[in-house]
Order: C-alpha cells, then structure tokens, then sequence
C-alpha cells in the first residue's frame, strides 16, 4: 500500500528560522513554500530525494493560528514532529482500505496538500499515537 515515505511533518513556531536551521545542517534545498489555508499552515518543503511517482520531503510547519491542527500541537506538546506522511499510488482507494479495518479518518474525502497533491489524515490514537499523512503525488 505505501510506496515510500514521502514527509516527516515538523512543527515550529518560526518557519523562516527552522528553514535556516534545517537547510544548514542538512544541505537540503527549499522546493515549495505554501499556505495552506484549509490546514491551517504555512509550510516549506526540503527536498531529501526524487523519484518518479513522488519524492522524499521534510515539510516545515508553522501555524496561521493558535486553534489550528499545528497551533494545538504547539501549545500541548512543542516544537517537534508532528505526523508521518506515507505515498499511496490512489488515496481514495487508500483511505477505504485502511478505513475498512476500523481506523478513523480526519477526513471524508482527499484535500489538497503539497505541490499539488491529494491528502488524506488518519486518526493518531488508531496508528499507535502517530499522526499519520496518505499522499497521492501531483501527476509530473
Ligand atoms: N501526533 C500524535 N498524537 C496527537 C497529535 C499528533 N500530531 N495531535 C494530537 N494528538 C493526540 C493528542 O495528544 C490527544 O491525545 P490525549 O487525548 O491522549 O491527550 C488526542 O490526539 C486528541 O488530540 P486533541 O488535542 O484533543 O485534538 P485536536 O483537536 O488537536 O485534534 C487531530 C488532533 C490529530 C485530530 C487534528 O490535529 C487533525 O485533524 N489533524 C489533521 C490535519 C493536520 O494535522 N493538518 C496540519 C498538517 C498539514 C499538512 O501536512 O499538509
Ligand atoms: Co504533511
């Protein structure tokens, strides 16, 4: 069903600040920069590798307010990782399949996400306390 790990999502309170931080110690380049006004997030992705079918990411979270999924995480928990997004060949076909087995979804059906894809969360209490992101890749 997963294809690959396509994000870790990682939560902080200044995006250009851990941007800096990541891109140093890493090396990683910038390749999108979003706001994702139905998340709740502004966000960067770091390209760690390409593939064909969708590449490897970290995506860097910061939220648009205190209420939203990232602002909550912030509050509760700080600054770290906040969910574990896998790439899926289909993710309506995904989230029925692991819906079927009783895993809660956050949403009814895909919305958009980074550079163009198709996203899907399922419910961090039914995936061993980890958020956890479907990603159907943009078509390249
Ligand atoms: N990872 C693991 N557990 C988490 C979590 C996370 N990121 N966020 C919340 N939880 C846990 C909480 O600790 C809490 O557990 P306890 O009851 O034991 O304390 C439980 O889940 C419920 O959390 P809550 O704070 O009461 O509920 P929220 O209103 O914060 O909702 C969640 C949590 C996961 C349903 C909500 O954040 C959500 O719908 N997330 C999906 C969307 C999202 O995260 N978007 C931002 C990223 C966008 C992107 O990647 O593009
Ligand atoms: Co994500």
């Amino acid at each position: 069903m997963f294809m690959r790990i396509d994000h870790i999502g990682i939560a902080c309170h200044d995006l250009e600040e851990q941007i800096a931080l990541f891109s140093g110690l890493f090396e990683l380049e910038v390749v999108a920069r979003e706001v994702n006004e139905e998340q709740g997030v502004k966000e960067a992705m770091l390209r760690i590798a390409d593939a064909d079918g969708g590449g490897s990411y970290i995506q860097l979270l910061e939220p648009l307010s205190p209420d939203s999924p990232v602002g909550k995480f912030l509050a509760k928990r700080g600054e770290g990782v906040h969910h574990v997004a896998f790439g899926v060949p289909d993710v309506s076909e995904a989230m029925s399949k692991i819906g079927g087995k009783g895993v809660r979804l956050l949403d009814e059906s895909p919305r958009h996400g980074s550079m163009g894809s198709q996203i899907a969360f399922l419910h961090p209490k039914d995936v061993g306390g980890m958020l956890t992101e479907l990603v159907q890749a943009a078509k390249s």
